[in-house]
């Protein structure tokens, strides 16, 4: 399609409460979401950087200077055809998978809305629904913590995952399984140990965890393959994947027995797929990870773990777990089987609500051919 032109809008939402993780705490998520337009239609992506360069080195502002000055001088005004189309123009740009995915997440919106096809079918995806769980940041104490839980445990949550950094992880994930001996738990520390320090979370093997995410840095997948050696806990790759590259040499180093897969991290839905495609045909379970997506983001998510080798639950939570006021019009909530329904519509099938994107935007900008 030819691609007339592309707006951004540089957003900032109030979580309905304050996310923490190792790497920082939040009360409000920043993003940008993508406006593509083309033959009438507008395909909408989110770039899902944040303000801080704390998860990824990408944050709204490098993504705003590389959508700007190098993606947007390679496809607007321009015939692209699709996903691979558009990874081979933005080939020369070394890294900026955040943002190079979320124009990717548009071109798709806009792919299905021309031909009519949801996102799910583009893909090849197989369920109606997807099994999800809620991700839950690092509260004031364990007790506290265990009560949270305890409270997404009531809404219907079947699994639940517990951030954790260095002197809040044990007695944490200790408090939470005391409270839920059946619960399907896991923890997540976003790269706060080195295998020294790592050696205090053995503990966490006795307590029957689904599994342990991203452990040590992301550039470290050597230490990792050390250290699932000594845990009979498996150990879950996030930060660390960033290519079907690096998937391959987990897997052949056995670094880990579990992939979490999420599209902007991999810079597209279309590698995000790849990395589905041969973690499935090397027997390696995958699931669909998160970035606190506001409703367009969140239907790319649930798109793309209706592929089948989508064998864990999702970190993909209800609407109302994040924003009291989304972007969609269309809200997600949870099923009582804790599953949460794929959009059908055409695309990634949600419509924006235009008071809310006002209401939320801190900057935008129109890209025309030069
Ligand atoms: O490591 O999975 C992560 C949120 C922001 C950055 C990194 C991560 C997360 C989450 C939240 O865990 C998952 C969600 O969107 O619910
Ligand atoms: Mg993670």
């Amino acid at each position: 399609m030819k691609l007339d032109s592309l707006s951004l809008a540089h957003l900032r939402m109030p979580l309905v409460s304050p996310f923490e993780t190792s790497f920082g705490r939040i009360a409000h998520r920043e993003c940008i979401l993508i406006m593509l337009h083309a033959e009438g239609l507008t395909g909408y992506g989110e770039c899902v950087a944040d303000r801080d360069p704390g998860y990824s080195y990408e944050t709204t502002g490098t993504a705003w200077h590389i959508l700007k000055d190098f993606i947007a001088p390679l496809i607007v005004g321009q015939t692209v055809s699709g996903a691979e189309d558009f990874q081979s123009r933005v080939a020369g740009i070394r890294g900026h998978h955040l943002v190079k995915a979320g124009v990717e997440m548009a071109l798709w919106d806009l792919h299905g809305k021309r031909e009519n096809k949801s996102l799910r079918e583009l893909l090849g995806g197989t369920r109606t629904r997807v099994e999800v769980g809620v991700s839950v940041g690092l509260q004031a104490s364990p007790a506290a913590l265990a009560e949270t839980v305890g409270r997404y445990v009531m809404d219907g949550y079947r699994r639940v995952k517990i951030k954790i950094k260095p002197g809040r992880d044990v007695m944490d994930a200790m408090e939470v399984r005391a409270a839920f001996p059946h619960l399907l738990l896991q923890v997540d520390a976003n790269s706060a140990y080195t295998l020294k320090t790592a050696f205090a979370l053995k503990l966490l093997d006795d307590l029957d965890l689904l599994m342990i995410e991203q452990p040590l840095a992301e550039d470290d997948i050597w230490d990792h393959r050390k250290l699932q050696a000594e845990f009979s806990t498996a150990i879950c790759l996030d930060e660390s994947i960033v290519t079907p590259r690096h998937a391959r040499y987990a897997i052949e180093m056995d670094a880990c027995r579990i992939v979490n897969i999420k599209a902007g991290r991999l810079g597209g839905l279309s590698r995000g797929v790849a990395v589905h495609d041969l973690c499935k045909a090397r027997g390696m379970p995958v699931w669909c990870g998160g970035m606190l997506e506001t409703g367009v983001g969140r239907a790319s998510n649930l798109a793309l773990a209706t592929l089948p080798g989508f064998v864990l639950p999702g970190d993909i939570s209800a609407s109302e777990r994040y924003y009291a006021r989304d972007i969609t019009n269309e809200r997600f909530t949870l099923n009582p089987d804790s599953t949460i329904n794929v959009p059908s519509a055409p695309g990634l099938g949600v419509t924006l609500d235009r008071a809310a994107v006002k209401e939320f935007t801190l900057a935008e900008s129109l890209l025309r051919p030069a």
